[in-house]
């Protein structure tokens, strides 16, 4: 398998989910500032000319959740269970990605992704639409995670992954993390599991 990877947020979790299953992949590092995202061999394989792509023999698959469950069952791995499970677990990609991750990216943006490629100072308007934002969804993951060390059932599963992809950079990112104590245990304790803390290859080594 080939992985098409750059060092931000969406890559993250995949590599994370990579490194924690020993997942068998050639690590591609893309060159966002160089847009090699852009260039027609890359969109040939993902017409969005995002990252991360990942190519597993004769199946391309872009979008990270799809390329997080299917690493996970490729490895017969809980990480995405195969019973009644699944349904939370996809209930949990759904809402990082349509609820919990627009609000928490937006900070990530404002504060980390435009002072990296130069693309203007943050807006403050914007990003304390944000702050208000994640507070509100933020909420909805404290009340669930008060009495529960990980989102789906008692194992980690890939939604703890995906929901937590902007956590890391809570401080740099001006997320308002620290209100939110019980996120911020379940974060910790992510944050124990040496594939989340450094998820990235090394991006020398990347071909
Ligand atoms: N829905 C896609 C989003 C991928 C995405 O937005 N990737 C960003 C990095 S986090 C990207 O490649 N941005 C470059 C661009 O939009 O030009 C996924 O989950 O994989």
């Amino acid at each position: 398998m080939k992985l098409y990877w750059s060092d931000v947020l969406c890559p993250r979790k995949v590599c994370a989910v990579a490194k924690y299953l020993q997942s068998p992949v050639d690590y591609a590092y893309v060159d966002l500032a160089r847009g090699e995202h852009k260039t027609p061999d890359y969109l040939a394989l993902n017409p969005n000319g995002k990252v991360p792509t990942l190519v597993d023999g004769a199946r391309v698959l872009w979008e990270a959740d799809a390329i997080t469950c299917h690493l996970a069952a490729r490895s017969d791995s809980d990480l995405w269970p195969q019973d009644d499970r699944q349904i939370d677990a996809l209930r949990w990609l759904s809402w990082a990605g349509q609820e919990f991750n627009p609000v928490a990216s937006q900070l990530y943006f404002q504060y980390v992704i435009k002072p990296r490629f130069s693309i203007g100072e943050p807006d403050a308007e914007a990003a304390a639409r944000a702050q208000d934002g994640f507070r509100r969804q933020a909420a909805i993951l404290e009340s669930h995670l008060r009495d529960r060390r990980w989102l789906v059932g008692k194992t980690l599963t890939v939604a703890d992954f995906a929901v937590a992809i902007t956590l890391p950079y809570a401080d740099v990112a001006h997320i308002p993390l620290k209100e939110f104590p019980a996120v911020r245990r379940w974060h910790q304790t992510l944050c124990e599991i040496d594939a989340w803390r450094e998820p990235f290859p090394d991006i020398a080594v990347a071909a």
